[in-house]
């Protein structure tokens, strides 16, 4: 079998046997652990599927042609001050949305359905009933309406929830009333459930904090708003979002992502019984699906030189 052009991997976490699967699904392609492996050949490499790779390595790979984001996000590859100037193609598969919608919609009911409170009844071994509104008396906000924010919205309108999305450009879905950048405001004030999937960037970073979380609405149904984040931890300031906690700004959160990860052992997050936290899990990249995304957007690129979902590296995302 002639080999094709050859693959770079280069995953910063334990790759639980990623590159078995791209071996598998690739017999005629070399494939190179830059991160494994302590002199890599990458003569004849020419994709790289990377989660955030070593500032300067691909640079030095010099037949590469495009970079595949393991990951939806991108922001990981940006602290490569020497990103070669190519295409970056970030991951979108409906294996990945799918894990985000379970994500989304299963810690909103976590909150509507007040199950901390019931979980701490069980502990003491209390019959208690707790007065339950409904899905339809909550007004959920999601800031970042893209392909995933969109995909949550449509799973929680299953259930009835209102929701509001919040984009740049102010993305239209039926059923959902939307906001562009300059109705942040307004979009805040109509929500009683902020949901972040926004990417990191410069706009984004430090977004969700004692500013923003004051302006939430505060007339729905449990009156004090709930914070879910599982876009990025950039975007979040802790410190803020535990003084909400602590003052009732907040009625509680659910976070996957943080300032720095893993969450420190020491950090105050861990304190609150109605903070559920997830160690950057809502939606994990499953190895098939990334590899069969891989494979199908180099033999597209390889036919006619088209690639999908290349990110605008302009914008950051
Ligand atoms: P998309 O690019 O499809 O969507 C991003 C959305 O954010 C768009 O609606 C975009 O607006 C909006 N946006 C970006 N910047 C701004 C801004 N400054 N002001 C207002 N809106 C803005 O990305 P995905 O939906 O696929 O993914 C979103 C993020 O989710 C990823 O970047 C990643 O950080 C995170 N993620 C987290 C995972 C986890 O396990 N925790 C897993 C996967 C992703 P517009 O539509 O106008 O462009
Ligand atoms: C992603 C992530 O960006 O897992 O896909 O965070």
């Amino acid at each position: 079998m002639s080999k094709k052009a050859g693959i770079l991997l280069y995953l910063s976490f334990e790759a639980e046997g990623k590159r078995q699967v791209f071996e598998q699904y690739f017999p005629d392609r070399s494939i190179v652990d830059a991160k494994e492996e302590a002199d890599p050949d990458t003569t004849d490499v020419e994709y790289a599927v990377v989660w955030q790779p070593a500032p300067g390595m691909l640079a030095s790979v010099p037949g590469l042609k495009v970079i595949f984001s393991l990951g939806a996000g991108v922001d990981h590859l940006f602290h490569d001050t020497g990103l070669p100037d190519l295409p970056v193609v970030r991951f979108v598969d409906p294996d990945l949305t799918g894990r985000m919608v379970e994500y989304v919609v299963l810690q909103c009911l976590m909150h509507v359905r007040q199950q901390r409170h019931y979980d701490g009844f069980q502990r003491k071994r209390q019959w208690k009933e707790l007065e339950q509104p409904a899905a339809h008396a909550f007004r959920v906000g999601i800031l970042g309406f893209g392909h995933l924010g969109q995909a949550c919205a449509r799973g929680l309108l299953a259930l009835g929830f209102q929701v509001n999305g919040w984009s740049r450009s102010g993305r239209a879905m039926d059923g959902v009333a939307s906001f562009d950048g300059s109705g942040l405001d307004d979009f805040l004030a109509q929500t009683d459930i902020l949901v972040c999937l926004l990417p990191y960037t410069a706009e984004t970073r430090g977004l969700l904090n004692s500013g923003l979380f004051s302006r939430l609405a505060r007339n729905g149904p449990f009156g004090a708003p709930v914070l879910i984040n599982a876009g990025r931890g950039g975007s979040q300031i802790e410190d803020d979002i535990v003084a909400a906690l602590e003052d009732g700004t907040l009625r509680g959160a659910s976070l996957d992502v943080f300032q720095q990860e893993p969450l420190p052992a020491d950090s105050r997050l861990w304190n609150f019984n109605n903070v559920v936290i997830t160690p950057h899990a809502a939606a994990v990249s499953n190895a098939d699906a990334l590899v069969t995304y891989v494979k199908r957007q180099i033999e597209q690129f390889e036919a006619d030189g088209s690639l999908e979902n290349i990110v605008d590296l302009s914008r950051g995302y």
